[in-house]
């Protein structure tokens, strides 16, 4: 299943997660566009790097499967995320495509018949012209169908997508919602709608929809008084779209909302009106045992670590992450900043404008309704110190705030004193790696802090000044398992003298609204990108857990910081 809750009761939908036919380009024997032969399957959702003898495989593969048509209806294949480019055949037609590893996409079959059809899929993990945001990085770009498929049956006119934006007004909330259907047919449609909000319904009205169109409708709830949503009481609402064709009830989506707002006012965050501290990790969706395709269970486990560890706050570092994760933030209670897909990209490759605008338009359009999204964040440790990167910042920025003005947009930077964006944000963050990059020792952390502070006063800010501060990334490097009282690098000593000198500072400052520890576990890295420095064991060992989530010694110093923090 795509999310970890039913969407659908009216519209006939199934998961086709499961065995497929797999092959890799250099498995294949023909060289007919199709390949004829499969030796061996595959269990979607799955990195192909967990197959024997395909770790490292970057390259080509094709997944084969077979879906019933449903007479009537169009076949509308729904995918979490191929790594990281996917193109359809449905019975050798291609169908659609879509770049990007971490962001849902669908494509559609219209007048299915009552047989058969073959599905292929065509995927694609290689770095070059074609790719702009995935490049040899700090994290791997793994290759394979690695997020779940559904086969949706679908009539004429049927619900695309539905966003709600819940308002604040004193004790009671308004709720402003778009319904997005969309037309397959040649005919010109209308369709009665009513919106459900728990045991609310509204009639919406008849709605027309051009052939082959979309057309969204919008309506505004008020006075409402309901349970809110919070990291302590993270309370969820159904909203429901339906549709009816005549007395007949054809298609619905349903999504969930949590009633929360949140602000920036001056230098603080404002969750529900209070200021809010935020504690907490950089996550990599990174597993040995399932590359990025993480199974919802293991994505519970690191969860309940970073619960037990005493935070209430994920950044999912550097891209839009699995649904599935977000409804469990959004269940268990937890503060999300979630960040289109870039990582030191660079603005003047070929594929760079439109990848990093289809990637944050998805990832907004997409994931809008979770309320434990608080941040929308872009433009990792980007080009921020130049004019030109200043415009790119801004063109970016800029989109996200057309798409949803419901919540502060940032980047996380680490051109410190040159930034040149600071006044285009709603909160200023940045990563500081005080002991671990640069020649300031650990207990410098504050010295450092005092530093960016005063630049961020002046007017070499930019504009920053008085704006939120969080240290979106902090921390070092330990290999687990090195212990030494020596206490040199890549020991697990030096990484927790580290991190505790930086979490006394980062926690307890009064103009730092939040703190994000680089990072939970240790992640593998893309061996094409060692040239500055090369990551021992070809991973990022700066987790907090190693990449089998065992505790580093730095864990019960996490927790212990953690926790006064949050007792306070
Ligand atoms: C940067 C970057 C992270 C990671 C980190 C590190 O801050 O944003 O992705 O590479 O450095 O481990 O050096």
């Amino acid at each position: 299943m795509l999310r970890t809750f039913n969407q659908h009761d009216i519209r006939n939908t199934f998961s086709l997660d499961g065995w497929w036919d797999f092959v890799t380009e250099k498995d294949r024997k023909q060289s007919r566009v199709f390949p004829g032969r499969f030796p061996r399957q595959a269990y979607i959702p799955c990195a192909w790097e967990i197959i024997p003898g395909l770790e490292s495989y970057r390259g080509r593969a094709w997944f084969r499967t077979r879906v019933p048509g449903e007479p009537g209806t169009a076949m509308r294949l729904a995918f979490g995320g191929v790594s990281h480019t996917g193109r359809v055949f449905v019975d050798r037609k291609e169908i659609g495509s879509h770049y990007d590893a971490f962001t849902p996409w669908d494509v559609l079959t219209p007048e299915c018949e009552d047989r058969e059809y073959e599905l292929l899929v065509e995927v694609d993990n290689t770095f070059g012209e074609h790719s702009a945001l995935h490049i040899g990085n700090d994290y791997y770009t793994y290759g394979g169908i690695t997020r779940p498929v559904d086969v949706q049956y679908v009539p004429e006119v049927y619900v695309d997508r539905m966003t709600a934006v819940p308002r604040r007004k004193g004790k009671t909330w308004d709720l402003e919602v778009r319904i997005v259907l969309k037309n397959w047919s040649e005919k010109r449609l209308t369709r009665l709608v009513r919106f459900l909000l728990n045991d609310q319904e509204l009639d919406l009205g008849r709605v027309t929809v051009s052939a082959g169109k979309e057309r969204e409708i919008s309506t505004r709830l008020t006075g409402l008084t309901v349970r809110e949503w919070s990291v302590e009481n993270p309370h969820l609402h159904e909203i429901t779209a339906l549709l009816f064709d005549r007395d007949l009830a054809v298609d619905d989506l349903t999504d969930r909302v949590g009633f929360r707002e949140v602000k920036v006012r001056g230098s603080k965050i404002l969750f529900n009106g209070k200021p809010v501290r935020l504690r907490g990790y950089n996550r990599h969706e990174d597993h040995p045992h399932y590359g990025c395709a993480i199974p919802v269970e293991s994505m519970v486990r690191d969860l309940n670590m970073i619960s037990d560890l005493g935070c209430n706050f994920v950044r999912t570092c550097h891209y839009p992450n699995d649904q599935r994760f977000l409804d469990l933030c959004d269940e268990m209670g937890f503060f999300v900043w979630e960040e289109s897909h870039a990582r030191h990209v660079d603005f003047s490759h070929p594929a760079y404008r439109k990848q990093i605008e289809d990637s944050t338009r998805e990832m907004i359009t997409r994931h809008f309704n979770h309320p434990s999204i608080i941040i929308w964040g872009t433009l990792n440790e980007c080009e921020a110190q130049t004019a030109s990167g200043r415009k790119e910042h801004a063109r970016v920025l800029s989109l996200m705030r057309k798409l949803d003005d419901s919540r502060p947009v940032t980047f996380a930077d680490n051109t410190m004193e040159k930034n040149q964006c600071a006044g285009l944000v709603d909160i200023i963050s940045w990563n500081i790696y005080t002991g671990w990059y640069g020649d300031m020792r650990p207990d410098q952390a504050e010295d450092r802090l005092k530093e960016m502070l005063a630049w961020l006063k002046s007017s070499k800010s930019k504009g920053g000044k008085g704006k939120p501060v969080i240290i979106s990334e902090f921390g070092a490097g330990a290999i687990y398992g090195n212990r030494n009282p020596s206490r040199v690098r890549w020991t697990e000593e030096y990484q927790a003298e580290i991190l505790d000198h930086a979490l006394k500072t980062y926690l307890n400052h009064p103009a730092v609204s939040g703190a994000a520890i680089w990072q939970f576990a240790d992640c593998r890295v893309t061996e094409e990108n060692q040239w500055w420095f090369p990551r021992p064991r070809t991973y990022n060992n700066k987790g907090t857990v190693d990449e089998y989530r065992r505790p580093k010694l730095c864990y019960e110093i996490v927790k212990k910081r953690m926790k006064e923090a949050r007792d306070r």
